[in-house]
């Protein structure tokens, strides 16, 4: 246990006092008088890391005692927000500590407030890879989360005459005090060249990888504490350095500036995060990104292995190493080359133990967004591996051909290289051959996997097929980001156990009917929605109603997500507002907030036309308090905690079929925010278990959306036959939004009528008319509510604990380890 707590680690207030001022005056060289907030933030967040380290060492020499398996987490981004109050939440710390610096006058909760997150994910799959190594800690499993250390994390984006500008993110800017640098343990990692065969000298057949670079790896840790546990995991983050051997060689030819553009070359590899979503270009620093960090990655384990003293056969005991997604697929290729070539392990035994070790999530199913290699840049970067690939490949079909009888075209389909026309490496192929459990993220698409997108290997593997739907991480989604809904769960259900058991807020659904309960849910509810306000005041200028209804939508822009969609609702509304006497309407502000790829023109013109529309609606004084659209820039997981607490109606609307899981649907659902949403991803499961009757659910059915595609989709008789859709689209292409210019929405408008590849014109009626239903239900505010409070009460299944408990028991055979006190 953590019984030897000293002057460092105590957690009283005297000792919390005591360990701030020593920071502050030790570390960061200032007193009281002259600290500014930074100083103040950074000594703070040392005091807290203290705390977490000691918590740390217990935690890795018991796991090394207990030689249990421990789960290697590869994710190319790890979303993990803001860290201070999570922390302070975790160690149970942060009445202690509040109450400390008050008296040293300092306010805890601005400290909170103003600390910058590190934006190392995209959006979904990196903020799953960080509620995952919360419930991993929470639940004491051990594990290691491996990834890069970006430079710059996804962009910063703001909104300049309504379209979004990327400003770079220098996060480390004034220092990240949660992280650890740990040089000793660096690696070196080897790029591009040749390889060479030859035979040893006692007659074996080898190969030498004579690579054209190499650079060096070193990790960054830092601590992951579980909710009032004693474990504390670790995130192990990679920064690429130049290595000493090269620059001195060059240096040494007297080529000094050579020298240095190398070193800056080999810098650039973890320089910046890819801010593409959904979309993959074969890009060169992208594969050694990639492998950069997973080269890493396996070589710390190995050393690992080496300190527990166990020979490198025992890898798969040791560790269950689970793929983000493709992103570290090629781990696949660098184990079997690391046992091959470098451990001398024969092949097949090699490969027993990749397949062991390996598990592969899926994350999407959208083809541009699927990671093919065109053969010449992988074999230019990774030449070593591609024979490697090629030798996998070959066995693979092999076994193909043999299960497949006469079936060449299904061989040809299951290659590991794509030969329809440019070659290429299809890394969902690798990970799948080379990972012994395959899983999408909600039940949909787990089919969808199954039926579509490897189909074949479904039928060569079908036990290796499973799905687990994705969850968020309670402690962060509630009790951090809503602290008068923590508070009144807490006394409705008599204990705080719900906090690490999400399944007990069941317990709030016996008060749904109790008019007091109802009143103080919306009197929370009424206060998260003032400090929305607030901050969309403070951020746009846009003043709105605290009393309209919050409906929002946040999440990346993409078409498939159909922001759009929302937007000819909106215009629709627009107009029965300027056409008809629309008295009956409900009040509502519609809030949008996401980042688009920033070469992805249609989503920077999606993002302009909603700003477009929020100007002149809300300058249009015969609209009133009715109709308010605001477009909040830079969506991020600090915005989403404000967000999703003050959400009444949550836009979850993707085509059905296109988003695998959705993470953002359960956030809402978690805070009592209601779902208007298709049969998409986990929309179906919370539909499911909040009950239809608590759920505007609207559109076509993946199957409907899919027979109505193939048996021809013609978007122009949808325009033709609907005319407030008409109406809406012709707003829009007419120019009323765009101060005359008819041509600026073109390139949406006329995809709408003529491709319409994610079949808004379709869904749309049936969306309209499921808005009236929202604006119906929200009239009645005691029902409204009491659908709420089923919705958070009926979330349980949604915390990534659940799913985490799933990956363990099914795909990593590893439990829990907890710290009994007794070593
Ligand atoms: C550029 C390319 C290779 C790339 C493709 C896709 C880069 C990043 C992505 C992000 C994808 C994989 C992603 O975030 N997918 C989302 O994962 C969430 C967590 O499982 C799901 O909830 C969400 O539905 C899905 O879109």
């Amino acid at each position: 246990g953590v019984a030897e707590d000293d002057v460092r680690t105590a957690c009283e207030p005297e000792a919390l006092k005591r360990a701030f001022l020593d920071h502050l005056l030790y570390t960061q060289g200032k007193t009281l008088e002259i600290a500014s907030h930074n100083d103040i933030y950074l000594a703070v967040a040392y005091t807290v890391r203290d705390r977490l380290l000691r918590r740390w060492s217990h935690t890795s020499s018991r796991h090394k005692r207990h030689g249990t398996r421990t789960v290697a987490y590869l994710s190319a981004e790890f979303l993990i927000g803001p860290s201070l109050g999570n922390n302070l939440l975790n160690l149970d710390i942060t009445d202690a500590l509040r109450e400390t610096l008050a008296r040293l006058g300092i306010d805890l909760d601005e400290l909170v407030r103003r600390e910058v997150e590190p934006g190392l994910g995209n959006g979904g799959l990196g903020r799953l890879a960080a509620c995952f190594m919360d419930s991993l800690a929470t639940g004491e499993i051990p594990a290691i989360g491996y990834g890069i250390y970006y430079e710059y994390g996804i962009f910063f984006q703001t909104v300049v005459d309504g379209w979004q500008v990327e400003n770079t993110d220098k996060w480390l800017r004034f220092g990240n005090p949660w992280a650890i640098h740990h040089p000793e343990w660096g690696v070196e990692v080897k790029l591009g060249g040749y390889t060479e065969h030859y035979t040893d000298d006692v007659g074996r057949f080898r190969v030498r990888w004579v690579p054209e670079k190499t650079v060096w790896g070193t990790p960054f840790d830092t601590p992951v504490a579980g909710y009032k546990v004693s474990t504390v995991n670790t995130l192990r983050l990679w920064r690429a350095e130049a290595t000493e051997e090269f620059d001195f060689s060059v240096f040494n030819r007297g080529d000094y500036l050579g020298a240095v553009n190398k070193k800056v070359t080999s810098e650039n590899l973890t320089k910046v995060l890819y801010p593409n979503d959904e979309s993959h270009q074969g890009k060169e620093l992208r594969l050694e990104q990639q492998y950069f960090f997973v080269a890493c990655a396996l070589r710390d384990m190995l050393r690992i292995l080496e300190h527990r003293g166990l020979p490198v056969t025992e890898f798969p005991r040791a560790f269950a190493v689970q793929l983000n997604d493709t992103h570290p697929a090629i781990g696949v290729a660098e184990l079997m080359r690391l046992l091959i070539d470098e451990y001398l392990v024969p092949w097949e035994q090699a490969w027993e133990a990749t397949r062991a070790t390996f598990a592969y999530t899926n994350h999407t199913l959208l083809p541009e967004a699927l990671e093919r290699w065109p053969l010449e840049l992988f074999k230019s970067v990774l030449p070593r591996h591609l024979e490697i690939i090629y030798e996998i490949n070959r066995r693979f079909l092999n076994e193909a051909r043999i299960r497949f009888f006469g079936d060449e075209s299904r061989v040809f389909r299951l290659s590991l290289i794509d030969e329809s026309g440019e070659r290429y490496v299809r890394m969902a192929h690798l990970a799948c051959v080379g990972s012994h459990a395959i899983n999408g993220v909600a039940e949909l698409h787990s089919t969808l996997i199954k039926e579509q997108l490897l189909p074949d290997f479904y039928a060569m593997w079908p036990e290796k097929f499973d799905s687990v739907t994705n969850g968020v991480t309670p402690r962060r989604w509630v009790v951090l980001s809503n602290p008068g809904l923590a508070a009144l769960a807490t006394e409705a259900l008599g204990d705080e156990h719900w906090i690490r058991d999400w399944p007990r807020i069941a317990g709030l659904e016996k008060h749904a009917d109790d008019a007091a309960f109802i009143e103080r849910w919306q009197r929370v509810k009424h206060t998260n929605k003032r400090s929305l306000a607030a901050l969309i005041r403070d951020e746009t200028g846009v003043v709105v109603n605290p009393d309209s209804l919050f409906d929002v939508l946040v999440k990346r822009i993409h078409e498939y997500k159909r922001q759009h969609l929302a937007v000819l609702h909106i215009v629709t509304r627009y107009h029965r507002l300027k056409t008809q006497r629309a008295t009956d309407m409900v009040p509502r502000t519609f809030i949008f907030g996401g980042k688009a790829a920033p070469g992805y023109v249609r989503a920077k013109l999606m993002i302009k036309l909603i700003t477009a529309v929020a100007d002149v609606v809300n300058s249009d004084p015969e609209v009133r308090d009715l109709l308010k659209v605001v477009f909040l820039p830079n969506f991020s997981v600090s915005k989403g905690q404000c967000i999703y607490p003050a959400a009444e109606l949550s836009e979850q609307i993707s085509l059905a079929g296109k988003e695998a899981s959705g993470t953002g649907n359960m956030k809402f659902a978690m805070n009592g925010a209601l779902t208007i949403g298709t049969m998409d991803g986990a929309n179906i499961e919370i539909c499911q278990e909040v009950g239809a009757e608590n759920f505007f659910a609207f559109g076509m059915s993946a199957d409907e959306a899919q027979r109505l595609l193939r048996s021809g989709y013609y978007p122009r008789d949808l325009y033709r036959d609907d005319a407030e859709l008409r109406a809406a689209i012709d707003l829009i292409r007419g120019g009323f939004f765009s101060r005359g210019d008819a041509g600026l929405f073109e390139p949406l408008t006329n995809d709408l009528l003529n491709e319409d590849r994610y079949m808004l014109l379709a869904d749309y009626a049936s969306y309209v008319e499921c808005q009236d239903r929202v604006d119906a239900a929200y009239r009645d505010a005691r029902q409204w509510s009491r659908m709420a409070v089923l919705n958070c009460a009926r979330s349980g299944r949604f915390s990534s604990d659940r799913s985490i408990a799933e990956y363990a028991r099914r795909m990593w055979h590893t439990s829990a380890l907890p710290d009994t006190g007794h070593g």
